[in-house]
C-alpha cells in the first residue's frame, strides 16, 4: 500500500498555468508583454516569487530561429498568482535606406524578467512555453509577427 504517497508532490490540485500577451498580432521590432496566471506557483501569500529561470521548469520565448531559455518571470504582489515578463523583439538585418548596409539590429539575449531581447524573422510567430509541473509539460502560446512598425536604427 502507498498511502499518501501524493502527499510531498507540490500544489497541482490548480495545475493549469494560462499563458497571454498584450497583443494577437506584433511587429517585427515591438515589446511584447507577457503574462502567466498560476495559482499553483503562487507557492507563498506573503512573498513575490519568480518562476520560469530555473532548469526544472524552464519558460522559454521563442522565434523560428531564436530563443531566450529559462526566462524569470516576477509575481506581480505578493498574493496575485500573476507573474509577468516583457522581451522586446529586434528584427533581423534589414537595409532600411538602400546603401547596401543592415539598418537594423538585430540581437537575443536577457534573462527576465524585462531585460529580454529577441530576434525575429520574416515569417515568424513568438511562442511562450512553460514547463510548469511534470503532469502538465507545456503551454503555448503563438502570436504572428508582421510589418515593421517601429524599426530600430
Ligand atoms: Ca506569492
Ligand atoms: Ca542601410
Amino acid at each position: 500500500m502507498l498511502l499518501g504517497a501524493y502527499a510531498d508532490i507540490p500544489d497541482y490540485d490548480k495545475p493549469y498555468s494560462p499563458i497571454f500577451t498584450d497583443k494577437s498580432v506584433y511587429s517585427w521590432t515591438d515589446k511584447v508583454k507577457i503574462t502567466i496566471i498560476s495559482s499553483s506557483w503562487n507557492t507563498d501569500n506573503h512573498l513575490i516569487y519568480s518562476i520560469g529561470g530555473d532548469a526544472d521548469y524552464p519558460i522559454k520565448i521563442s522565434t523560428r530561429d531564436h530563443f531566450l531559455d529559462q526566462y524569470k518571470f516576477t509575481e506581480t504582489a505578493v498574493n496575485s498568482s500573476i507573474f509577468t515578463a516583457e522581451v522586446i523583439l529586434t528584427g533581423f538585418p534589414h537595409d532600411v535606406d538602400g546603401d547596401g548596409r543592415s539598418d537594423t539590429h538585430p540581437r537575443t539575449f536577457g534573462n527576465g524578467p524585462t531585460n529580454g531581447f529577441l530576434e525575429t524573422d520574416r515569417d515568424s510567430a513568438i511562442t511562450i512555453s512553460f514547463e510548469f509541473s511534470e503532469s502538465n509539460p507545456d503551454e503555448i502560446c503563438s502570436n504572428k509577427l508582421e510589418s515593421w512598425k517601429n524599426p530600430i536604427f
